[in-house]
């Protein structure tokens, strides 16, 4: 099926063309929600790999083995990118795949090498430029085993960086925009607050009289920070020049409103939940130096301190800002202790606001929902605090009853829900640009269904359905695939 007025570009004609000639487009994906060949031509085990092994984990019971094939049908998958248009692709490599036990004194894998190399020049012959990120929350099982993974601030960066150096080293012939870092905010927060995403610690035991949330989050943050900035040092010290690239993180944050924005406690509490969930990784690399006052104030010496080296490795180690974002939150005032996630920041995230009008239409997904408006909002919060390119590298939704049985039927291939969603936001992305915000690119989230971690297969975020029973994961495009295509034409110069 084909769309060939998936777009009526009538509408918005003020925003035709708002966008620069070398602005990118296409579609982001982690490794470990599409590659299956889990433990194929040796790979190493990931904590992702021993999570879904483990019974109770993972909603559905099942394991990413196999997800999308992606391994095997990368070709097949560029080609298909390339009938939507897109400029460019984001990927995840897999830190098990090129050195299976993560440490900086083991082995490389060839083969997986090969495969990511495979990959690149499939999409380089393409015209599509690859961006990579390093790390999108698959640590080597082997490190967790061995020391306890980002607990161990020293080992972990030494591994680390060797890591990305070999990145580097193999691949940035070709890779000019790096990625260190996917969301290392949501990777602690539901890895060691929640516990509900691998390594699956819950360090709510920690938990003091203070009534603050867990000292390991804070903890796995710093080294994250500390790890992302040493491999960025050796970037720019050895390899930037020679190769012409950027560098850079991507951060989660979804915008939050008050609650009751004539309440001074409320306006207050919203803009400290957007401290605590962006600024807290934004702030040390892109602003002062350090975690926000806000967070310093509740945490005491939960949080960690920077040493002088360390913040004067961390300030100014991006050069770009990655953002994700999928939707907004009201925000209330909570007096008393806080707890960890909603609660964090002595703040209560709500569906509604105080005159009962909702945050956005709802998908199936709990935690999402459409809500263009905070989109724009947060583009420009981020914008005026940090000033800072912006790269767009996810955003999309999930739909309601699109978990069917194959042939998926017509009402979930014209996913008019998710469309709306990406017309509302790209509309809201090309007025912040109007007025000044400097953003450079939008990956949608995602390029097909996928293994979506402890979700499994019932979330499904694609542009592209996908058969998930059938031998070789028969791949149905939506209609959002096309609309993308012709609205950035439309939008593009
Ligand atoms: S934040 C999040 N996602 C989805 C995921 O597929 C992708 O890999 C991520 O970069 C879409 O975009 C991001 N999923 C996390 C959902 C569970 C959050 C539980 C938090 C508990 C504190």
């Amino acid at each position: 099926m084909s769309w060939t007025h998936a777009f009526d570009g009538s509408p918005d004609a003020e925003l035709k063309s708002t966008l620069p000639s070398d602005f990118h487009w296409g579609f982001a994906t982690a490794a470990a929600q599409v590659e299956g060949a889990w433990n194929k031509d040796g790979k190493g085990e990931s904590i992702w790999d021993r999570f879904c092994h483990t019974p109770g984990k993972v909603k559905d019971g099942s394991t990413n083995e196999d997800a999308t094939c992606a391994y095997d049908l990368y070709k097949q998958d560029v080609t298909l990118m390339k009938s939507f248009g897109v400029t460019a692709y984001r990927f995840s490599l897999a830190w098990s795949r090129l050195i299976p036990l993560g440490g900086a004194e083991e082995p490389v894998n060839e083969t997986g090498v090969e495969y990511y190399n495979n990959l690149i020049d499939e999409l380089v012959t393409n015209g599509i430029t690859p961006f990579v990120t390093l790390f999108h929350w698959d640590t080597p099982q082997a490190l967790e085993d061995r020391y306890g993974g980002m607990l161990n601030q020293d080992k972990y960066t030494t591994d680390f960086v060797r890591y990305a150096r070999l990145c580097f080293e193999r691949f940035g012939d070709r890779v000019k925009h790096w990625i260190t870092y996917n969301e290392p905010g949501v990777y602690t927060l539901a890895g060691y607050a929640a516990g509900v995403h691998a390594p699956a610690r819950s360090s709510f035991r920690d938990r003091n009289d203070e009534g603050d949330s867990s000292t390991e989050t804070f903890i796995v943050a710093h080294t994250e920070l500390v790890s992302h900035a040493h491999a960025v040092k050796v970037y720019r010290e050895v390899f930037k020049e020679k190769q012409g690239g950027q560098i850079g993180i991507t951060l989660h944050g979804n915008y939050s409103e008050p609650w009751d924005a004539n309440d001074p406690k409320d306006v207050a509490a919203a803009q400290r939940a957007r401290e605590f969930e962006i600024a807290w990784f934004a702030d040390p690399i892109y602003g002062h130096g350090d975690y926000p006052r806000s967070m310093r104030d509740q945490l005491g010496n939960r949080l960690p301190s920077f040493t002088d080296e360390e913040r004067a490795l961390v300030k100014g180690s991006s050069d770009f800002y990655g953002m994700n974002t999928y939707t907004t939150f009201f925000v209330r005032h909570l007096d008393g202790p806080a707890d960890i996630n909603d609660h964090l920041g002595n703040v209560e995230k709500l569906d509604t606001n105080s005159e009962g009008k909702s945050r956005g239409a709802e998908s199936d997904t709990y935690w999402l929902r459409t809500a263009p408006e905070g989109f724009g909002k947060l583009l420009r919060w981020i914008w005026d605090r940090y000033h800072v390119p912006i790269y767009m590298t996810e955003n999309g939704t999930t739909a309601k009853g699109e978990h069917v049985e194959a042939p998926p039927p017509e009402r979930v291939l014209n996913d008019t829900f998710r469309v709306e969603f990406f017309h509302s936001y790209l509309r809201e992305l090309a007025r912040a640009v109007q007025d000044g915000v400097d953003v450079r690119s939008y990956f949608g989230w995602t390029f097909t269904d996928n293994w979506e971690w402890a979700a499994g297969y019932e979330d499904r975020f694609g542009c592209t359905w996908i058969d998930f029973k059938s031998e070789h994961k028969t791949r149905y495009p939506k209609r959002s695939s096309y609309f993308l295509r012709d609205y950035f034409r439309h939008l593009i110069k």
